[in-house]
């Protein structure tokens, strides 16, 4: 279990990873879901091109570049639940061919499998959408926009108010989508949800993690546009693929929420342009259970308060039965 540090291949394909780390860390690949499954082919291509011709250590590297992924955004569960659903109890292949093929079959199997979950979730929720409504969503999902087209083909959505989502404003993202498809969208500010949630037939938004007693944590901003649905009575869908409830939080306060540059607070001016002015730039919130109405995931749709129970499921798949034994816990010191 020593491998070499100076395995100038190893830092080769390791320097492959980083790039995808960065591209994460910047936003440049960005949403729960892309991240996740960029994450997890990341590791499969490290496993393809390792050359250093040791079992241990292409072991070492895949558990280095782990750990280099998972540092790259802290509050999304998608992340962490994808590096232990492309490596957990791969250590258990028996040599160097057998490890790197495991390790490439479980992450093709993950990305299928998340890519087919988003087309079950639009499946499942377009229902929960009553014929002609209009809509309003938060950030830029692909689950959450998934739905809301399915819905638009059967009539059931007859357009979409887009919140800008500040301060990255994935909302441009998400009005482009739309429009290129054909739907009739509004682009507002985040502040102008609650004026316009009279509105709206429902909320339909995406999820980072979800927690053990059914908070949610999604991009900054989904509390307030859920509070004022809820003030007015209107459902709030959130589309989660299971791989975004988390094993490691009971309650939303479990979750470590990212704080990003004052950069993208200050935005146009620059910070250096408001001397003595400190910046704040939490880039998720939390919603609480009774603020959502329905959570659909690729198996069904579920109250909040059954979020655990996905969570057991999801738990028992990874580890085999449920036992998560020694072998598994050998990412988890690292993860
Ligand atoms: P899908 C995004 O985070 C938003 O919070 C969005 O609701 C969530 O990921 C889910 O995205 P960011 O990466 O997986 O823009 O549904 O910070 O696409």
């Amino acid at each position: 279990m020593n491998p070499s540090v100076n395995d100038t291949a190893r830092t080769g394909e390791l320097a492959a990873l980083e790039l995808v780390a960065e591209d994460i860390r910047s936003m440049k690949i960005r949403g729960a879901g892309r991240i996740a499954r960029a994450a997890s082919e990341a590791l499969s291509a490290l496993a393809r091109d390792y050359h250093g011709g040791s079992y241990e250590g292409l072991l070492e590297a895949l558990r280095s570049g782990a750990r280099t992924l998972m540092g790259t955004r802290p509050t999304a569960v998608s992340l962490r639940n994808a590096l232990l659903m492309t490596l957990s109890n791969a250590e258990l292949a028996p040599d160097l061919g057998s490890l790197r093929a495991e390790v490439m079959e479980r992450s093709s199997r993950f990305v299928t499998g998340s890519l087919s979950a988003v087309d079950r979730i639009a499946r499942n929720g377009k229902v929960l959408i009553d014929a002609g409504s209009r809509v309003m969503t938060h950030c830029n999902s692909d689950a959450a926009l998934s739905l809301i087209e399915a819905a638009f083909t059967d009539g059931r959505v007859n357009g979409v108010i887009a919140t800008e989502s500040r301060p990255w404003r994935q909302g441009h993202l998400t009005v482009r989508r739309l429009a290129s498809k054909g739907m009739p969208v509004t682009l507002i500010v985040d502040s102008a949800s609650n004026s316009l949630m009279a509105e709206v037939g429902a909320v339909v938004i995406g999820a980072d993690t979800i927690t053990a007693d059914g908070h949610l944590v999604n991009k900054i901003g989904t509390s307030m546009v859920a509070l004022a649905a809820r003030n007015a009575g209107v459902p709030v869908i959130v589309c989660a693929e299971t791989y975004k409830f988390s094993m490691w939080a009971k309650k939303g306060s479990d979750v470590v929420i990212e704080d990003r540059g004052p950069e993208e607070v200050a935005d146009p001016l620059s910070s250096s342009d408001l001397p003595g002015v400190s910046f704040l730039n939490p880039v998720f919130d939390i919603t609480p259970p009774d603020h959502i109405t329905h959570i659909v995931t690729e198996d069904g749709i579920i109250s909040p308060r059954d979020a655990a129970s996905v969570i057991e499921r999801m738990a028992a798949m990874m580890f085999e039965g449920g036992n998560a034994g020694p072998a598994s816990g050998y990412w988890f010191e690292g993860l």
